[in-house]
């Protein structure tokens, strides 16, 4: 099976309308109750993703972002070896915050390349193209409105240019361990012997820095988690009271695994017009909405090395909290 939008990253408005209704329809019924994470991102989802991004608990933006602009010159000498030109892969792209500190210092250095952004949202790849271009108006850039896997196959018919996929984010860490595996698998497929691939792993640490992160004061996490409630109610005409909801989110360090729960805070019974169903809830009932897995050093070169890759580049920021790291296919 083709892996598409797994990452948690995928965008209301995009994905097809059935799929949400797919979804509820088979996770409200499983035990326990879940629902993907990859449909947190309507427009709302996105706004408030964002606003996590720049809650203090939430170190994982500012750690990558550090060990992009440290590492900035080291990731260019890896890039662009024997001054080969080079095609920068993005995929979701979003809005390229942390890509632009890579692509404005890559552009200074006059380095050959091309920018590919992939994303599934056209208003996210929209935006990010306009910015571009009035910020770089002679960078290359090759954007893609497309599944991660479809806009491979494209890029790699088209140039003989090297081929650095970025991954950032840890939106890995959004994936199931069989569907991150399968991942870098489809990858391999798809480049040649000397592409590369960067992606942003975030590290296992304290779990009380974990546990903070996705349980933020300003409580920005909770209101994202339930936004899916919202969004439920509004496309699939259900009548869901987020008050009688609450967020609840528990990191693991023996898995490595964070998990957000949507729990009933009484026995309810919600409708969702759409589909023609009734959804019973007893007091306490969890629906499982996301994983945010957390890595060792280990099971990264463990990830690389069942699916054919070379860990060739390793940068974390000064705390050790995330990992920026490149593989070699
Ligand atoms: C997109 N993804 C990497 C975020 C994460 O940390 O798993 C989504 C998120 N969920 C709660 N806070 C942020």
């Amino acid at each position: 099976t083709r892996l598409s939008l797994e990452s948690g990253r995928g965008d209301v408005d995009t994905i097809m309308p059935s799929a949400l209704a797919d979804e509820v329809r088979t996770g409200l019924q499983k035990t326990p109750k879940r629902l993907s994470s990859r449909f947190f991102y309507d427009a709302e989802g996105s706004r408030l993703f964002q606003e996590i991004m720049h809650a203090p608990e939430y170190y994982l933006t500012r750690s990558e972002y550090e060990i992009l602009d440290t590492y900035k010159a080291d990731l260019l000498r890896q890039f662009a070896t024997d001054n080969r030109p080079f095609e920068l892969v993005e995929l979701g792209a979003g809005d390229g915050l942390k890509t632009k500190i890579l692509l404005g210092f890559f552009a200074d250095k006059n380095a050959d390349f091309t920018y590919a952004p992939v994303d599934i949202s056209v208003d996210a790849l929209d935006e990010l193209v306009i910015d571009l271009r009035q910020k770089w108006p002679d960078l290359r850039l090759n954007p893609r409105h497309d599944d991660y896997f479809n806009a491979l196959e494209q890029l790699s018919e088209e140039s003989d240019a090297r081929r650095v996929v970025l991954f950032l984010g840890s939106n890995i860490g959004n994936f199931a361990p069989e569907d991150a595996i399968d991942f870098y698998q489809q990858l391999h497929d798809h480049l040649q012997p000397g592409d590369l691939v960067l992606t942003g792993f975030d590290l296992q640490k304290h779990p009380a820095v974990i546990h903070a992160a996705y349980n933020d004061k300003q409580g920005i996490t909770r209101a994202f988690n339930l936004n899916l409630l919202r969004r439920i109610n509004r496309e699939l005409d259900a009548n869901f009271d987020l008050s009688a909801f609450d967020h609840y989110e528990v990191y693991n360090p023996e898995t490595g695994e964070a998990r957000s729960y949507l729990v009933s805070q009484k026995a309810q019974t919600v409708q969702i017009g759409a589909l023609d169903m009734t959804v019973p809830f007893d007091y306490g009932e969890i629906i499982h909405t996301e994983i945010s897995r957390k890595f060792t050093r280990a099971q990264i070169e463990n990830l690389a090395q069942q699916t054919g890759f070379s860990v060739t580049g390793w940068f974390t920021d000064c705390k050790g909290y995330f990992a920026d790291v490149v593989f070699e296919r």
